[in-house]
This record gives C-alpha cells, sequence and structure tokens, in this order.
C-alpha cells in the first residue's frame, strides 16, 4: 500500500511553494515499508478537492498527508481539524473567492486521526520546530485536508494535514518580516511525520498493508 502526499502549486504572491518542493522531494521514497507518492495540486477550489476524491479513490493510501504553505507561520504546524466551511478575502488561482459556504453535506468539522500531539512532541525532541495547530483556515489546505480526512475515512485509512512555514527563497520574495525554515529541515520533518503516522496503524491497515 502506498502513502499519498499531496502539496500545493504556487498561490498569490507565493509563487514558489514549498509545500511542492517538500512532496516532490519524497516522491517514490519509501516509508516505513510504503512508497510515496506525490501528487501537486492546483490552487483552486473546482480541482483540487475532485483530484484528491480522485486519487485516493484510485490509490487507497494506508495514508493521506496534504502539506500546504502558511506564510507567516515559523514552524511546522500539524493540522488537528479540518472545517466543512470556505472563506477567503484572496481569490484562488482561478479567481474565485469563497464567501463562506460548507464544502459538503457532511459534518461540521472533522478531527485528524494521525496521532498530531505526540507527532509535535516527537518532531521537537529531534529538534525540528513544531507547534500544534487547531485551525487551518479556510482556504485551499482546509478544503484539501476536510476532502482528505472525508474519503481516507470511507476506507479506514489515515488522513492528515501538515502546514510548513516559507522557505528562505520564498520569504525572501516577500518584501515584509516572515519567518522561515530549510527545505532540508521540512523534507526530514514531513518524513518523520508520515514515519511515526504509520507506526499507529490499527492491525487491521497492518495486515492489509502487509507489515
Ligand atoms: N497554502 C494555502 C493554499 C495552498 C498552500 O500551500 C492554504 O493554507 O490554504
Amino acid at each position: 500500500m502506498a502513502v499519498l502526499l499531496f502539496g500545493f502549486e504556487g498561490f498569490l504572491e507565493y509563487k514558489d511553494n514549498p509545500a511542492k518542493v517538500v512532496v516532490e522531494a519524497l516522491n517514490h521514497q519509501r516509508v516505513g515499508g510504503h512508497e510515496v507518492l506525490s501528487v501537486v495540486l492546483p490552487v483552486e477550489y473546482g480541482k483540487a478537492p475532485q483530484i484528491v476524491s480522485r486519487e485516493i479513490s484510485s490509490v487507497k493510501p494506508v495514508l493521506a498527508l496534504g502539506v500546504g504553505l502558511a506564510p507567516g507561520r515559523a514552524k511546522l504546524t500539524p493540522e488537528k481539524i479540518a472545517i466543512n466551511y470556505k472563506y477567503s478575502k484572496e481569490p484562488d488561482n482561478a479567481g474565485v473567492t469563497a464567501r463562506g459556504d460548507r464544502l459538503d453535506d457532511g459534518p461540521d468539522g472533522m478531527f485528524t486521526n494521525i496521532p498530531v500531539e505526540e507527532i509535535v512532541d516527537h518532531l521537537n525532541s529531534m529538534g525540528i520546530p513544531a507547534e500544534l495547530s487547531l485551525s487551518a483556515g479556510s482556504y485551499l489546505c482546509n478544503a484539501v485536508m476536510y476532502t482528505i480526512i472525508r474519503e481516507q475515512r470511507k476506507h479506514g485509512g489515515l488522513g492528515g494535514f501538515v502546514h510548513v512555514p516559507c522557505h528562505e527563497k520564498c520569504a525572501s520574495s516577500i518584501p515584509r518580516p516572515i519567518p522561515s525554515m530549510s527545505l532540508d529541515t521540512m523534507v526530514r520533518g514531513v518524513r518523520t511525520v508520515v514515519e511515526y503516522s504509520l507506526t499507529k496503524l490499527s492491525p487491521t491497515l497492518m495486515e492489509r498493508s502487509g507489515r
């Protein structure tokens, strides 16, 4: 069974998205006995959730993890909850602005089933700065996280999301103070999130994945 990683293209003034670089760096690596497959998503409400659903239903990954840029954050921030809501003052890459609609007719919010509290402690113990986040926002990352969790619940897989800071290239292109982290640290961090999440597989999933 595979691990599906989702990253994003650039958006707004963040033309160079570290989330894209990070998932591409991990593509085809083996982590915990599973092959990582990475998909880079368009930052478009009309496309990204559909691509996520399609990929998950065809791959049925043991773990699906989204990775997105949260400009201004200084640490890796595993997300606890996805909300059934989209709202943004800024348009997506297709010029669409969400004005507070639901994503679907499901529950108001859904918790991730990866152990984010333990993951944060584990990352910090490795010297990778991490902090729990209780909001993935209401833009594309939240919409993708919501879709990941919904689709993974259908077949009993793990689903989660991690926001990353700007990398140096991204921070240098922004004309105001903004924290950054090296790509190397982010790649190690996201790899660790995958590895740690896989140690929490249920016995049933473990059997299905042949471990
Ligand atoms: N970050 C945005 C969308 C794409 C990305 O990398 C977000 O946090 O919603």
